[in-house]
């Protein structure tokens, strides 16, 4: 089964979005397989985004990263990276269609909610970067012959 890592905001949390955001991903019928509130480090947010560190929005972003808690996880099921990625939504929340968490619930880039994995090697990365392993949930929930043929 496939992994991915999700991580909601500090937007997300102080607009109260935890439950939604995590309510939709759990009635597709992908499995929350680790879930945690961090407080993030610079250090973290800056492993994290280092894809972007010449980019002109890196200081600001890592910013706000770091500026409220966090919700970080890991979410398993066949296709989850890129189906998630369908869930969120475009970066820009303007141009993401309704229906997605970004096109419902944000109007700018840098209030965009959620982050997801763009790739499995980056989902790897991230998971192994938030989280260790034995934080990690291996259980299969008993809806699976409901969810798979
Ligand atoms: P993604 O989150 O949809 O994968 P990326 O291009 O990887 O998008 O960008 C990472 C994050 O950087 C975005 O989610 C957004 O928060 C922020 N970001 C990207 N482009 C801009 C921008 O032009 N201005 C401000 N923030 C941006």
């Amino acid at each position: 089964m496939e992994r991915t890592f999700l991580a909601i905001k500090p937007d997300g949390v102080q607009r109260a979005l935890i439950g939604e955001i995590i309510s939709r991903l759990e009635s597709k019928g992908f499995t929350l397989v680790g879930l945690k509130l961090v407080k993030v480090s610079r250090e973290l947010a800056e492993k994290h985004y280092d894809v972007h560190k010449e980019r002109p929005f890196f200081p600001g972003l890592v910013d706000f990263i770091t500026s409220g808690p966090v919700v970080a996880m890991v979410w398993e099921g066949d296709g989850v990276i890129a189906s998630a990625r369908k869930i969120i939504g475009a970066t820009n929340p303007l141009n993401a269609e309704p229906g997605t968490i970004r096109g419902d619930f944000g109007v700018s880039v840098g209030r965009n909610l959620i982050h997801g994995s763009d790739a499995p090697e980056t989902a790897t990365r991230e998971i192994s970067l938030w989280f260790k392993d034995e934080e990690l949930v291996n259980w299969q929930p008993t809806i699976t012959p409901w969810l798979y043929e």
